[in-house]
């Protein structure tokens, strides 16, 4: 199965002095999700947004939302989060002892289920809960801020990972990319399988060209 390449622009790269117009771009540009990164203070060392903007944004369109949790005991918040069908939502494995019930929670709530890999963690963290998924988050930077460099072994991770799903089936699984997924890094991220890519500072909110145009050179990247 040839699954479909798709951009999730990182929302706390976007300039919130401009976030009407920047949605609006977003929205003209056909990107299929918006990236919304929830961080705690103890899961990761930052804060960045919450559960009012999640919200607003879906009363301000109807992009479907892809909520990334970095936030410990994510089993016992899931209830927190205005989650609408179609959006996605990414728990941490490394967060989780009780992750299959908590994707089976987020799936009650309407949500689309996904696990989140730091890239220490290894792939067989996922193995007994390829049911309940219907994608994997292969962070390609240790989660926390925007800006940071690749991790250079998480590119043969993916490809580990989508050969894994499909020797089993899994053929419609998403594979996710986090973290410096620039114009460059994008094209080896998607060769190596991956098809959703979370966009930020090195791609589409790049101050080297428009949101637009950056939009258009990451869908050419990425195969699309
Ligand atoms: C970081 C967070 C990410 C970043 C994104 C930024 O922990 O989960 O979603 O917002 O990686 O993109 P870039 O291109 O600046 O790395
Ligand atoms: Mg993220």
């Amino acid at each position: 199965m040839t699954l479909k390449k798709m951009l999730s622009p990182s929302m706390m790269c976007a300039d919130f002095l401009r976030l009407g117009d920047e949605l609006r771009t977003l929205e003209e540009t056909r990107c299929e999700y918006l990236h919304i990164d929830i961080m705690d203070g103890v899961f990761v060392q930052n804060y960045t947004l919450g559960t009012d903007y999640i919200r607003k944004l879906h009363e301000a369109t109807s992009l479907p939302l892809d909520i990334h949790l970095m936030i410990t005991e994510p089993s016992r918040k899931i209830g927190w989060f205005d989650i609408r069908p179609g959006d996605y939502v990414s728990v941490h494995v490394e967060a989780d002892d009780h992750l299959q019930r908590t994707l089976a929670a987020i799936r009650a709530a309407g949500g689309k289920t996904m696990a989140a890999l730091n890239p220490a963690t290894p792939l067989c963290a996922v193995e007994e809960v390829l049911p309940d998924l219907d994608g994997i988050l292969v962070m390609t930077v240790n989660p926390g801020f925007a800006g940071q460099k690749l991790v250079p072994q998480t590119l043969d991770k993916i490809r580990r990972l989508r050969g894994m799903l499909d020797a089993r089936g899994y053929t419609g699984t998403d594979i996710e990319v986090d973290g410096n997924v620039s114009f460059e890094n994008a094209k080896l991220m998607s060769e190596a399988g991956a098809n959703i890519f979370v966009a930020g500072t090195s791609s589409i909110f790049s101050k080297s060209g428009t949101t637009a145009d950056n939009a258009r050179r990451l869908r050419e990247a990425v195969g699309n």
